[in-house]
This record gives structure tokens, sequence and C-alpha cells, in this order.
């Protein structure tokens, strides 16, 4: 196992939060660097890609999210079992990315209409990983009774939907819906939500 690991990101959940949800979700402490445009600037040309996030592991560094997301559940046992229930949960990490991808115009959407408009381009990749869910759910999670990354992936990027159109309805897509309220309830992660303020 890996020295204490440190992630760097801005101060927002963003591309960082799955990161953060899987330490929290293991128990295991890391340093939650989050750092200012200014500071971002100075610490940019040490940095793989000049993008954050990073993850510092032992003197080495690696950037983007979803390998530095992968990562750390590999070493925390939060991939599931074997290679099998490892691709599985890939489906979904690879699902979430399609949809935080295509999230990104919600997020620059100024009036109502825009982000209306952005929700209509979105919702095609909600009701796919909406019935792929549905296929794949073995339990309270999806790889079964333990939460993993799979699941995490889910909770993060549908919190930030959330966030971005208040009115989302989440119910619409009932299989995520009761794995994402299932996530909400661990005890370490009702208490890091609820230690941050929504859009941190
Ligand atoms: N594919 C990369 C994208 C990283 C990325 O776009 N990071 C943005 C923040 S979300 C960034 O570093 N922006 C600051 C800059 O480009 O100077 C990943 O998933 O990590």
């Amino acid at each position: 196992m890996a020295s204490q690991m440190k992630l760097t990101y801005f101060d927002g959940k963003g591309r960082a939060e799955v990161t953060r949800l899987l330490f929290k979700l293991a128990g295991k402490d890391f340093i939650d660097c989050r750092l200012t445009n200014e500071e971002w600037e100075a610490f940019k040309p040490s940095t793989p890609k000049e993008q954050l996030p990073v993850l510092e592991v032992d003197g080495k560094m690696l950037c983007e999210s979803n390998a530095i997301a992968r990562y750390v559940a590999r070493e925390l046992n939060l991939y599931g079992s074997g290679n099998w229930e490892a691709a599985v949960a890939d489906m979904i990490v690879d699902s979430c990315a399609e949809i935080f991808e295509q999230g990104v115009p919600l997020y620059f959407a100024k009036t109502e209409e825009e982000k209306a408009e952005a929700m209509k381009k979105l919702t095609p990749f909600l009701e796919s990983t909406e019935k792929l869910v549905a296929q794949l759910r073995k339990g309270k999670f999806i790889l079964g009774g333990e939460a993993s990354l799979a699941d995490t992936s889910l909770f993060s990027v549908f919190e930030i939907i959330q966030r971005l159109k208040k009115d989302f309805q989440v119910d619409l897509y009932p299989v995520i819906s009761q794995v994402v309220k299932n996530y909400a309830e661990i005890p370490a992660i009702a208490n890091w939500v609820m230690a941050k303020p929504s859009n941190k």
C-alpha cells in the first residue's frame, strides 16, 4: 500500500470528487489539497499535462481524473473482486465519464432555456445508463452488498447534475436513484456530504 496520498484540485467537486469519496468510503486518510487560481498558476508547470486533478504518491504524480480514481479504487479494494467485476465497474465508470462530459454545457448554461437544452442532450446518456445499471445491479449496490468505484461514480455525477439543475428528477431513473440513495446513507459518505457546502 502506498503512503499517504495527496490529491490536488480546485475548491470544488468537479473532476476530483469521485476520488475524494473513495478515500472517505474506505476510511483512508489523504491530503485534500485545494488550490486557488493563483496557486494553480504557480503549481501548473510541475504537473504532467498542466491540468488538475493530480495525485501524488510516493514522490510520483498521476494526472487524468479517471486514471486517478481507478488507481485509488484498486489501492483501497473498491474495484470489486476479480477482473470481471472490475470490468463491470468500468462500464459504469465510463458511462458516468460520458455523462460528465455531456453535462459540461449544463455547467456553462446561463439561462433556464440553455439549461433545458443542455438537459435534453444529456437525457439519452442518463437513460442508457439507467438501463445498464438495471441489468448489472446485484444488490444494494452495483456489485452486491458493498459499495465500489461504480456506485461512487454514479453518486458523484448525479450529485453534480442535481446541483446544476435544481429541478432535476432523479426519480426518473429509479434504479440509479435507489443505488444513489443507498450510497448517500453510508455513514462516512453522509458525514462527508453534510460537512461540505453543496458546491465544494
Ligand atoms: N481529462 C482531464 C481533464 C482535466 C481538466 O480539464 N482539468 C481542468 C479543471 S476541471 C483544468 O486543469 N483547468 C485548469 C487549466 O487548464 O489551466 C481529466 O479528466 O483529468
